[in-house]
């Protein structure tokens, strides 16, 4: 090759490198791109209307609030807003929080400033002094911060700003991300490469990742961060590790968020040299005490631990005969004087308790209602088994009236496809949230349990498994970044429609032109119930392929543990299918409140999208829409997968709104997808037919391969196991 050649060669090369970055920082910037707005007659408007912007604080937060405000309208007006040291003429947006406003703004202001709390914004059109003005407050700089990224959103959305009278306030104080990441990088569950934590390279080098995370977060309100794995290594609460915490804390600390960490409970011994994690031994006791210390002198605001205890091999207390509430009270004490909280997880369940697993966490903690320490905050899963694509909401949400509990729901998508299926997961957020548990009658939603208005528990919060990994799009789906978007958005209103969510996360993240919207958002909409359909249609469960859960495995019966089993789950037999909770069964449904049970036991009653999960049905029992369980069940499993491909159909028509990359990245997914619920409705039907002993009925397409041949697939290297 010649010289000449050879360099041609390398400069395309470069080209296509660089190109390939800049495509895939469309990508990276999420739902903060700030693209140049559009439409004439609004960018006008806005233009108008933000002529300078005053700053009025000095904290490393306000300092961000005026950058992002800076970036953001600069870019989406083409424009930069002057600016301005005092409030000179109009147009102006005033930036700053209570304290530091005149007196004029705080006379104007007080009656808002009485409806937010701490973490509340107000975003104001005022007049001062006959002139125009929009200020953006609240009662600290955090508060300012968040309305700042509201304010940004309102562009973002070509929504008008010429009168704002907004007044909002976060309704749940924890609003955190777990992140299920090991300390060798590999996460748990995650789909979207590494762990962003570089702990090699902590603390000295700050990635810019870490930034932009927190600025992720901050815009949608998250405020905390859990940074370890539930299943937890004690290394991370050794001084090697509390330095690299040390330095991510102060990264995030100016955005609002809180550092967080798991605590293995056999930390004592592992890294303290105890012979014990006995919870009443003393010494245990001052271990942890010291060991909050060590962790407050170096992190003042530490938000507390996350425990996984005596749960899938986890230690905790019950290794010494204790409970989980000499467990968490014995934490609580430890970080109490320093404001910290203790998550306490009650996602528990023994292979030696013969009880239906639904059962499990219900009968262990009910009975602790009210016994524990004021910062402790109980965990819930947001149902009874594990993050299926769809579960009734878990019975301890509405059992637990002394003791405050939080949601944890699941964002990366264990059992929804991986990063691979466009599943939009703030409907199945939405569905939990909204469902009652009549705890104290009609309207006990599970929002008004976490959000504290039910209990008035004053300790509230939200939890949600992170899909964030080091992938150049963070989340591996271009689309399951608006499950981590809606997961904040939600968690700052559990009161939110997830229409409304996907709506603004569509217009931030790809486009506002409606053509685009209207069927795209449709897309989202409906992207979650086409998973359930073609995996686990009409209440089934837990029939994914062991290990990894990836892809189908009705037909797993052979593992150590009986509730490991996915034919523990849908009990199929000759005579039907289903797991049945009712009286007639396992009684799990007298865990809900009466009114709840009632309509659960009765198989009239219960609504069909639960119907496998209370009650075992005869193959030929008639569905509401007069099929039979089996016809149905094939349909349901063939409307998945004509779901997937109507999606496509709308994906394929939205080319020309969208750029290339993210385009194409999508339609390659979107074929994945098509192909897997395919797979999953052709390997659980032909399971299933064993057992009904029936014909496919019309309209569902006949598998290709045997289920030999589905039984015969593996996966050795799956991510996230
Ligand atoms: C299960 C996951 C497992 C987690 C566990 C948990 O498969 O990796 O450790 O949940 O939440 O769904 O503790």
């Amino acid at each position: 090759m010649t010289g000449i050649k050879k360099t041609f060669l390398r400069l395309l090369a470069l080209f296509f490198m660089i190109s390939g970055t800049a495509s895939a920082q469309k990508d990276y910037k999420l739902w903060l791109r700030y693209d140049k707005i559009q439409d004439a007659v609004i960018a006008s408007e806005y233009k108008n209307n933000l002529k300078g912007i005053v700053s009025l604080g000095s904290s490393e937060t306000a300092k961000i609030s005026l950058a992002e405000l800076e970036t953001g309208i600069s870019h989406m007006l083409e424009n930069k807003p002057e600016i301005r040291s005092a409030i000179n003429g109009e147009n102006n947006l005033i930036v700053g929080s209570q304290t530091a406003l005149n007196s004029d703004l705080k006379k104007v202001l007080a009656s808002d400033f009485d409806k937010i709390n701490n973490e509340g914004f107000i975003i104001k059109s005022i007049s001062l002094k006959n002139k125009k003005q929009i200020v953006i407050t609240g009662k600290n700089d955090v508060g300012v911060l968040y309305g700042v990224y509201s304010f940004l959103r309102l562009i973002q959305t070509n929504k008008s700003i010429k009168n704002l009278s907004i007044v909002d306030s976060p309704k749940i104080n924890l609003r955190v991300l777990n992140h299920w990441d090991n300390l060798d990088r590999t996460v748990e569950r995650g789909y979207a490469g590494f762990s962003l934590w570089n702990w090699q390279k902590l603390p000295d080098f700050i990635d810019q990742r870490y930034i932009d995370y927190a600025r992720a977060n901050a815009s949608i309100g998250i405020n905390g961060t859990v940074l370890t794995n539930v299943n937890a290594n004690a290394l991370i609460l050794t001084p090697q590790y509390l330095e690299k915490i040390e330095a991510l804390a102060n990264v995030f600390r100016p955005y609002g968020i809180k550092v967080y960490l798991t605590a293995r409970f056999s930390a004592p011994i592992e890294i303290g040299g105890l012979k014990t994690a006995d919870p009443k031994d003393v010494a245990v006791a001052n271990w942890w005490k010291d060991k909050a210390k060590e962790i407050y002198k170096r992190i003042p605001d530490f938000g507390g631990f996350l425990v996984k205890a005596n749960s899938e091999g986890q230690p905790g207390p019950q290794n010494y005969g204790r409970d989980h509430v000499d467990g968490a009270n014995m934490l609580a004490d430890a970080v109490a004087p320093f404001g910290g909280v203790i998550m306490w997880r009650a996602f528990v369940y023994s292979e030696h308790d013969a009880n239906d697993r639904a059962k499990q966490a219900y009968a262990e903690f009910q009975p602790y209602d009210g016994k524990f320490k004021d910062n402790v905050i109980v965990q819930v899963k947001n149902g009874a088994i594990d993050f299926q694509p769809r579960e009734p909401f878990h019975p301890l949400f509405g059992a637990m009236k002394k003791t405050p509990i939080m949601m944890e729901f699941q964002i990366t998508q264990e059992y929804l496809g991986f990063s691979t299926h466009l599943a939009y997961l703030p409907k199945l957020f939405q569905e939990v949230l909204a469902s009652d548990t009549y705890q104290k009658g009609k309207g006990s939603t599970v929002a008004k349990v976490i959000d504290g208005s039910l209990t008035h528990t004053k300790l509230t919060g939200i939890a949600g498994v992170s899909n964030i990994g080091n992938d150049l799009n963070w989340t591996g789906h271009p689309f399951a970044q608006a499950n981590w978007y809606g997961f904040g958005r939600l968690a700052w209103d559990p009161y939110l429609d997830s229409e409304l969510i996907a709506d603004e996360w569509l217009r931030c993240t790809f486009s506002n032109d409606e053509n685009f919207i209207k069927p795209v958002k449709e897309m989202m909409i409906t992207s979650r119930e086409a998973v359930v359909n073609y995996m686990t249609p009409l209440g089934l469960h837990h029939i994914m392929d062991t290990g990894h859960h990836y892809g189908p495995g009705p037909w797993i019966s052979d593992l150590s543990r009986p509730e490991w089993n996915p034919t523990y789950y849908h009990k199929a037999d000759k005579n039907g299918i289903g797991f049945d909770r009712a009286k007639t069964g396992t009684n799990a449904t007298a865990q809900y409140a009466p009114e709840v049970e009632k309509v659960f036991d009765n198989l009239e009653t219960c609504p069909e999208q639960d119907l496998l999960w209370f009650h075992h049905v005869s193959w030929d029992y008639k569905l509401k829409n007069g099929q039979t369980l089996w016809n149905g069940m094939a349909l349901k499993y063939q409307e998945g997968v004509n779901q997937v491909q109507e999606m496509q159909k709308t994906w394929n028509n939205a080319g020309k709104y969208v750029d290339e990359e993210r385009f194409k990245e999508v339609q390659m997914l979107l074929e994945i997808q098509s192909k897997e619920a395919k797979w999953w409705r052709d390997a659980c039907l032909l399971y299933f037919q064993q057992y009904s002993g029936k014909e496919l009925p019309v309209g569902v397409e006949k598998p290709k391969q045997t289920l030999e041949y589905f039984k015969s697939l593996k996966f050795p290297f799956a991510p996230g196991n």
